[in-house]
């Protein structure tokens, strides 16, 4: 499977189904009481997070998902059937952004978002009747289901991330720590995708994932190399490990390395320096490292000397650090699963009057009205324009200078006032 960690479509819920107009004919009774029943509402499509899935692969050419809309309501009281949800399953450690930035975290198993929420269904005559209006005879309309595009942002999620140059031995060092068997090559960019290990031993309180990035390069940040693409699946491990092949050079590696990390932002991570392939050097040079790298973990993926230590290091810098970062979504956190998008362009009511003399009424009751109405039911509009009175819109208009035969538009509805 490829490795896709970003995909972009639009995802859009169902429309409710509207709401039905009925009258009861029962024998002897030449008109029966209203009983249209209501719309079902729309399906939504959900994100949840799975650990079955890996990459984002399946999205990639994806431009579209949508639910179906809910069927409409019809007489005898029957209510229209809610229309089923559609949940799209994505791997831990997704971000979903919009236009307006992050919207969810999914990093935990089973954690759900609502990304577009199905439109409620309309209601049937059955629910407009009054003692004063025994026989109404129209019906809402159901709601248009959210929609909107999104973006999706998979960001490995891991404890342990390594960072080196191509050819250092990242993945023969996941392979010596975790049962995981990374692709090993005698050439630099062996790895091409990260690659995540386990390092669960009896011995160890808590196991730890181990993250294994394709190579880097000077000049990663600007895009050389693979680039700095996959620092991305490093930014949110908890302990960075630097990894230098003690036999070429490791000082020069050390800097650019920090360098690169630096230009990610990355810099202050907390950080261990690995010197590995030790295999190779002479007493000498040993003496020469431990001197010139006092800090640094000495090992040898090849031979597997100091990989226990290393392995001690890590888990014991883990606990010091505590519990992984959380990536900050604004408002309630990634805690808050639902998020309702319908966007009202004014909360309270709110009357403008543009250059061309239009009065647009702007408020998010007055909206979900004007979008419910069934404009081919002269009934239905008598309704609405009751409501508008009732509401105070009328005199709102009124305030703001409308008199009869000028133009408002609430949402998409246009009028003449009278
Ligand atoms: N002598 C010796 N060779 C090693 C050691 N660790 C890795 N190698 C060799 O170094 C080469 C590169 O190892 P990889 O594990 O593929 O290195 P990498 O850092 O993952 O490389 P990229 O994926 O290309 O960035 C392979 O030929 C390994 O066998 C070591 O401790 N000692
Ligand atoms: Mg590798």
């Amino acid at each position: 499977m490829q490795f896709v960690d970003e995909a972009r479509f639009v995802v859009r819920a169902g429309r409710g189904g509207d709401g039905s107009v009925s009258f009861n004919r029962e024998k002897y009774k030449p008109r029966g009481g209203p009983d249209g029943g209501r719309g079902g509402d729309g399906g939504s499509v959900i994100f949840r997070a799975t650990e079955d899935l890996q990459t984002l692969e399946p999205y990639a050419h994806r431009k579209l998902i949508k639910a179906e809309r809910g069927r409409h309501g019809s007489g005898n009281n029957r209510a229209g059937e809610k229309a089923a949800d559609v949940v799209v399953d994505v791997p831990i450690g997704t971000l979903i952004h919009d236009e307006d930035g992050l919207l969810a975290d999914l990093s935990e198993p089973g954690a759900q978002f609502v990304a577009a929420r199905g439109g409620s269904g309309g209601r049937g005559n059955g629910s407009f009747a009054t003692s004063t209006r025994q026989t109404p005879a129209f019906r809402e309309k159901g709601l248009p289901g959210e929609e909107r595009e999104v973006r999706l942002e998979l960001r490995v999620l891991s404890d342990v991330g390594l960072v080196g140059l191509p050819n250092a031995g990242k993945s023969s060092l996941l392979a010596r720590l975790s049962a995981a068997r990374p692709k090993v090559g005698d050439y630099p960019f062996t790895t091409l995708t990260p690659a995540l290990g386990v390092v669960d031993e009896k011995t160890y309180r808590d196991a730890f994932v181990v993250a294994d990035i394709p190579g880097l390069i000077s000049g990663a940040s600007q895009g050389r190399g693979l680039g700095n693409r996959f620092l991305r699946h490093v930014a949110r491990a908890r302990l960075l490990a630097l990894v230098l092949d003690a036999s070429e050079d490791p000082e020069g590696a050390e800097g650019t390395l920090r360098a690169e990390l630096y230009a990610a932002g990355l810099a202050e991570r907390p950080l261990i320096v690995v010197l590995n392939k030790m295999d190779i050097l002479d007493e000498e040079l040993r003496e020469y490292l431990s001197e010139t790298f006092p800090g640094a973990v000495q090992v040898s993926a090849l031979s597997g000397e100091g990989v226990v230590q290393l392995r001690d290091l890590f888990e014991e810098r883990l606990r010091e650090l505590g519990e992984r970062e959380r990536v900050e979504t604004g408002g309630d956190g990634p805690s808050s699963t639902e998020y309702r998008i319908f966007r009202p362009t004014w909360r309270g009511l709110r009357v403008e009057k543009t250059s061309d003399g239009v009065y647009v009424v702007y408020g998010e009751e007055v909206e979900r009205m004007a979008l419910r109405t069934d404009w081919e039911n002269p009934e239905g509009v008598a309704n609405f324009t009751r409501e508008l009175e009732r509401k105070g819109v009328v005199a709102a208009l009124r305030r703001a200078g409308a008199e009869a035969g000028d133009e408002v538009r609430i949402g998409e509805v246009e009028f003449d006032f009278q």
